[in-house]
């Protein structure tokens, strides 16, 4: 198959108490494992089975129309989550230091600012979908949000595209087991599990 289901890179409880095991065990395990899936079925056989996954993202319109919405979809949620395991993790949280800092006060005045327009962009995103920190192709950091599971790698596709490195999954089965209704609950204990120095690495990444 083209594309792996990647493992967590922590234990499912390693998030607790501000995301629950059972929660991650089955956005993991069922969530992503059936995008990984799909994804793969949509492409099997066809040219896009040997392509990279963020090239296959940026050229969807090269995608025959049969199958283009099920790359979209599932294509989408393979990379989101990806994304979204790698910034976060235990014993996290805190600040961001060093460059990465330095273009948070440039772009959003300051780490709080970020978080306030980044959490609006969670909890006001209608329905299901993402809130984006990406660099943008000014090269300035951005906040943006994408329905269901679009992503700023889709050239074409989103309002805003940029080299995404942070990510917030705003799905309900990303949080309703333990918040129920309350996103905004749920987004402001996330900030706690944000892994700054695997955003860095990214930032530095997408500078390039
Ligand atoms: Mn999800």
């Amino acid at each position: 198959m083209a594309f792996q289901l990647p493992d967590l890179p922590y234990p499912f409880d390693a998030l607790e108490p501000h995301i629950d095991a059972q929660t991650m065990e089955i956005h993991h395990d069922k969530h992503h494992a059936a995008y990984t899936t799909n994804l793969n079925n949509a492409i099997a056989g066809t040219e896009f089975e040997n392509m990279d996954l963020y090239s296959l993202l940026a050229k969807l319109e090269s995608v025959p129309e049969e199958k283009r919405m099920a790359v979209r979809n599932n294509g989408g949620g393979y990379a989101n989550h990806n994304l979204f395991w790698e910034i976060m993790g235990p014993n996290a949280g805190g600040a961001p230091t060093g460059e990465l800092a330095k273009a948070i006060d440039d772009a959003f005045g300051s780490i709080d600012g970020l978080k306030e327009k980044f959490s609006a962009a969670g909890a006001t995103r209608f329905g299901s979908g993402w809130a984006w920190l990406g660099v943008g192709e000014d090269g300035k950091l951005c906040v943006c949000s994408t329905p269901n599971q679009d992503n700023p790698w889709m050239t074409g596709v989103v309002a805003c595209t940029a080299g995404a490195i942070l990510a917030l999954d705003v799905w309900e089965h990303a949080y309703y087991l333990k918040y129920q209704n309350r996103r905004p609950d749920y987004i402001k204990a996330w900030w706690n599990v944000v892994n700054w120095d695997a955003v860095a690495q990214k930032y530095a990444a997408a500078k390039k």
